[in-house]
């Protein structure tokens, strides 16, 4: 029998869980590859039908201004986690087959940040952040460190992109299913002679390949990169979005009971694409549509599950990409040539590779049934704002040293107040091509004179660009005008605000 005082306390603790449930709610990132502003029904697209994400943007926010740092998927990826612009920091490009862990192990990130709010995390998908200590990955041993010596309780890893080698899954720091008896090889140089590629054996690959891409074959697809051995633990293409969607629903099982953080990292639509054979045709963009209705589908499977489990009035789900665009990049899937009137970055300017806003302005959407309402939402925000927000809602105080230049834009994620007031964009690199948006605003500088990917099709590569250009985006979104001389007070200002975003070292005070 229950005392009245035992009763009491079983009320009060079973109040302060509700409450707290209530306080901390599960968080699900799904962030795509290469998917553009305009590539989603929600967002404009009609030769592609994406049911699924279009319901989250019809019940959550739909954000007109949502962006991803940079226009590459490494730097964004850092950021998203870390919180900092990638520019400021060594080797935050597209990271290689072999490359080292490019966070430090240690670095408080949106992982270790909920992990210190009692959320259970996990990084499920491409990594593409590079893993091992600075000799590399030991692909036959232990892959540390990795996303575990920065927050993440639990991972289950595609290494880089599936254009790079190798094809096999990593999961908590170990390549699944290895043979001993065949260990993995990985290496920038062809291993042996009469090592097969997409250069010996062109006539063999089940998509051929258009620039770069002609390494080792594995599936019929030529890579970037060579590897030997590890047969037992590769995968096929086709099977990625099936097993990351399995075992994202098995880990929302195990941890429902507690907090949790998914990091949900597709690889749709990365080349190279090649969709499950379900979804093959099931667009009218070739197989780069018909990985974006694959992405879709994942998208679903999520959400039903959140449902099943009836977790989905206490999940917030945010839905992004990893920067913008591009048709052609590097295998003849057929993208540039049944595009059509399609246009992968909606409005805008620039894709994959360039600082013009179709680079990183991409789809954004936040969803969280019975917490946020149904919106259309002009604010700024950024995947880099994610890290200082998510420790915000967590309870969790942000150390100084960390979250550089992400801010707390939780209210604008949720819908009750404002977003940021500008964003710095960046390419791939440290070359110093960066955008600075204020307001309706736009400064892009060209350290490097040189520009990529300027109308999307990755064919105009490498137009020449002059230093600095001043756009206003709510009278030329596509940034075709420029106007540093008609506003020469608005150009300098921007310049020098810029300038000292990038000396200052953070932009978060
Ligand atoms: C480029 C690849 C491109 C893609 C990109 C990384 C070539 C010619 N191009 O170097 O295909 O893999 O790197 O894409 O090899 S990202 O989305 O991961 O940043
Ligand atoms: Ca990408």
């Amino acid at each position: 029998m229950l005392t009245k005082k035992r009763l009491i306390i079983s009320l009060l603790l079973l109040t302060s869980l509700l409450l707290n449930a209530a306080e901390k709610p599960n968080v699900i990132v799904i962030m795509a590859d290469d998917l553009g502003f305009g590539d989603i029904s929600a967002y404009g697209a009609t030769r592609v039908k994406t049911p699924h994400i279009d319901r989250l943007a019809a019940e959550g926010i739909q954000f007109n201004s949502g962006y991803c740092s940079a226009s590459t998927c490494t730097p964004t990826r850092y950021s998203f986690l870390t919180g900092s612009y990638a520019f400021r920091f060594p080797n935050t490009g597209i990271a290689p087959p072999n490359s080292p862990s490019v966070i430090k192990p240690g670095t408080e990130t949106i992982a270790s940040l909920l992990q210190k709010g009692g959320y259970k995390t996990a990084v499920i998908g491409k990594w593409h952040l590079g893993l091992g200590g600075p000799d590399g990955p030991d692909w036959n041993g232990q892959l540390k460190p990795g996303p575990r010596a920065i927050g993440f309780d639990y991972n289950f890893l595609l290494p880089t992109t599936n254009d790079r080698v190798p094809q096999v899954y990593v999961e908590n720091d170990r390549v699944l299913n290895l043979d001993p008896a065949d260990p993995l090889w990985v290496g920038s140089k062809k291993p042996s002679e009469d090592h097969p590629t997409g250069i010996t054996h062109r006539d063999t690959l089940k998509m051929d390949w258009t620039h770069g891409h002609n390494s080792t074959i594995h599936n019929g697809i030529s890579r970037i990169g060579f590897y030997t051995g590890g047969h037992a633990a590769r995968f096929r293409d086709e099977d990625l979005a099936d097993a990351w969607v399995d075992k994202s629903v098995a880990w929302i099982e195990e941890n429902k009971d507690e907090p949790f953080f998914l990091f949900f990292a597709s690889h749709d639509l990365h080349v190279p694409r090649m969709p499950h054979e379900r979804f093959q045709g099931k667009s009218e963009l070739s197989f780069r549509g018909d990985a974006i209705v694959q992405l879709d589908w994942c998208v679903g499977e999520l959400i039903k599950a959140l449902e099943r489990l009836e977790l989905d009035k206490n999940t917030l789900v945010v839905f992004c990409s990893d920067n913008g665009p591009v048709l052609d990049d590097g295998y003849a899937d057929g993208a540039v040539e049944e595009n059509g009137s399609h246009k992968p970055a909606g409005p805008y300017s620039g894709g994959k590779y360039s600082v013009y806003e179709g680079g990183t302005r991409t789809p954004f959407i936040t969803w969280w049934p019975g917490k946020i309402k149904p919106a259309v939402s002009d604010e700024i925000v950024s995947t880099i704002d994610l890290p200082a927000s998510m420790a915000a809602m967590a309870g969790v105080e942000l150390p100084t040293d960390a979250c550089l230049d992400g801010f707390d834009v939780l209210g604008a994620l949720l819908g009750t107040s404002k977003g940021r007031d500008h964003i710095v964009q960046q390419d791939n690199g440290r070359g110093g091509n960066y955008g600075l948006r204020v307001g309706d605003w736009k400064l892009q500088r060209h350290d490097s004179g040189r520009t990529r990917n300027l109308v999307v099709t990755n064919k105009l590569a490498n137009a020449d660009v002059a230093h600095y250009r001043l756009y206003n985006l709510a009278t030329d979104p596509a940034e075709r005008n420029n106007l540093a001389a008609v506003h020469p007070e608005i150009f300098e200002d921007l310049k020098a605000r810029l300038a000292k975003i990038i000396e200052d070292g953070r932009s978060r005070s």
